[in-house]
């Protein structure tokens, strides 16, 4: 970014960009992770250059394969640096399945889980938040750095990192909600974890909701000053910025030149899952975690099929369910529970070769869902609580046909910008139902109207403008902190 052109960036997070992987010849492989922070930070960092720090999750055996602490990536086209961290498995027990994926998650999403914190993983998380600060401290060469801090794993790291290098330019951003007070509370380092995050120069969530459950859990819990009016919260003299900045998606995508045709897709898609010829493709993607209303979807769609039987035969759901966190009783729990639904769906409804619910439950390659977003007449979104989410924002983005509908459900971040989708709470089944129906029933005109209003959207307000906007708040702050120094 212009202003802040010569200043150096590093960005921290759990998740690693790139994971190099075995393959079944013992040469390496590398794999995209399903995740919406990679998805959005990825350009941003192809953008601007700089390091990226993150744990290092592949399985290759680091004999075999020469994994490096530190690679240039993109593979094929180097343009920033990967440095990685890596962690013992007890360390990855504690810190990211324990408190980040038992307590924090949990905590920060409503959907009725109930967090679990345990003593031994608030210790663990807090080791491995110092780990990270470390690291970041050795990355840094001048004593001001620009420091993006990604997500609730790495809740510590900001003051961490501003106890040693008070000039650093921290902006953090939490990619999850943020609940209210009482939800927060219940945390038992709740006055840690606030004053952690206040390391950050620039705090930013994704709706100016969260912004304010924010503020108001700092009110409840700290002793703070916080000027309402300017969004800034005060420790001891030291002040965060608090904002909303919604995350987005690169715009163009990228080979978009090279996308098969969606009809070439779709005549992919059926043939490769043996769909009917005619069929009406509604499609789901997600990691295959419970904050995505998997169930209430597949039971819209069983719903769906009982109340308006001229479309069984025809209608077809496909979900694409990735792998994550299946270590956790609570997930492998919900996954069973979602293959048991979807098995039941298709005794009840499936006849001959016709199976109305399609379950991948495996990773699929960008291409593969490139190739599914293209094929598909409606792309069903059914978060319980979602910050944002991203793939509402890629299935329009791979839609320049203008053609597809939306169904979007309220409770994600993404329904306070795209208003022309069918707007749903899933947790109404008949009103979810009647949206599907009226999504595979909308003619290709409204369609268009609704499609082109939408990629609009996703193109002005793409992930380079996230990026932008964080990065010239903090060359603005930066400036400003030169400024005062002088006085
Ligand atoms: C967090 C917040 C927020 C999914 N399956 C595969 C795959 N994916 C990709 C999708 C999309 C990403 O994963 C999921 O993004 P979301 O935004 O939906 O969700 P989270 O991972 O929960 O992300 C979320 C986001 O951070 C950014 O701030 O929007 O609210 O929870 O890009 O396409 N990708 C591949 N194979 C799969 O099988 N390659």
């Amino acid at each position: 970014h212009a202003e802040l052109r010569g200043d150096e960036i590093i960005v921290v997070s759990n998740r690693e960009p790139y994971i190099h992987d075995l393959d079944q010849h013992g040469g390496a492989r590398v794999r995209r992770p399903a995740s919406g922070l990679v998805t959005a930070i990825e350009p941003v960092m192809r953008a601007c250059s700089g390091t990226w720090i993150a744990h290092g999750s592949g399985t290759a055996d680091r004999d075999v394969v020469d994994l490096h602490d530190r690679v240039a990536v993109p593979p094929d086209q180097p343009m920033y640096s990967l440095r990685r961290i890596w962690l013992t498995p007890e360390e990855e027990q504690g810190y990211y399945y324990g408190f980040a994926n038992e307590g924090l998650w949990p905590l920060c999403h409503v959907a009725h889980v109930r967090p679990v914190f345990r003593e031994s993983d608030w210790q663990t998380y807090r080791a491995v938040n110092q780990r990270f600060a470390e690291a970041v401290l050795r990355e840094a060469r001048t004593d001001d750095p620009v420091v993006l801090v990604q997500d609730y794993h790495l809740a510590l790291v900001p003051a961490l990192v501003r106890e040693k290098l008070p000039q650093a330019t921290i902006l953090t951003f939490w990619h999850i909600p943020w609940p209210n007070p009482e939800s927060f509370g219940i945390c038992p380092w709740r006055r840690e974890i606030l004053l952690g995050l206040l390391g950050s120069t620039i705090l930013g969530f994704h709706t100016k909701f969260h912004c304010k459950n924010f503020l108001e859990t700092v009110d409840r819990f700290i002793e703070a000053r916080i000027e309402h009016e300017h969004s800034v919260v005060a420790v001891a003299e030291r002040e965060t910025f608090v904002e909303s900045y919604p995350i987005s998606i690169e715009w163009p995508q990228p080979l978009e030149g090279d996308w098969a045709s969606p009809s070439d897709c779709r005549r992919l898609v059926i043939e490769r899952h043996g769909l009917p010829e005619h069929a009406i493709i509604g499609l789901g993607v997600d990691r295959f975690d419970y904050t995505k209303g998997i169930v209430e979807r597949l039971n819209a769609v069983e719903r769906m099929l009982e109340k308006y039987p001229s479309l069984i035969g025809r209608f077809v759901f496909v979900q694409v369910a990735s792998p994550t966190r299946s270590s956790l009783d609570e997930y492998r729990a919900f996954q069973q529970q979602v293959e048991r639904l979807s098995v039941r769906i298709n005794s009840r409804f499936g006849a001959g070769r016709y199976q109305p619910v399609v379950f991948l439950a495996e990773h699929h390659d960008h291409a593969q869902l490139i190739e599914l977003y293209r094929a598909a007449d409606i792309c069903v979104v059914t978060s319980l609580h979602d910050g944002m989410n991203l793939v509402c924002k890629e299935y329009v983005a791979s839609r320049d046909d203008e053609q597809g509908v939306l169904v979007l459900s309220r409770f994600a971040g993404a329904a306070r910008e795209m208003h022309e989708a069918l707007i749903i709470n899933p947790y109404h089944v008949e009103e979810t139902a009647d949206a599907i129906y009226r999504a595979a029933r909308m003619s290709s005109g409204e369609q268009r109207e609704r499609m082109i209003s939408l990629r609009h959207t996703v193109r002005d307000f793409n992930v380079f403008r996230w990026a932008g906007r964080m990065l010239s708040d903090a060359a603005r702050w930066r400036l400003r902190a030169r400024v005062e120094e002088r006085v």
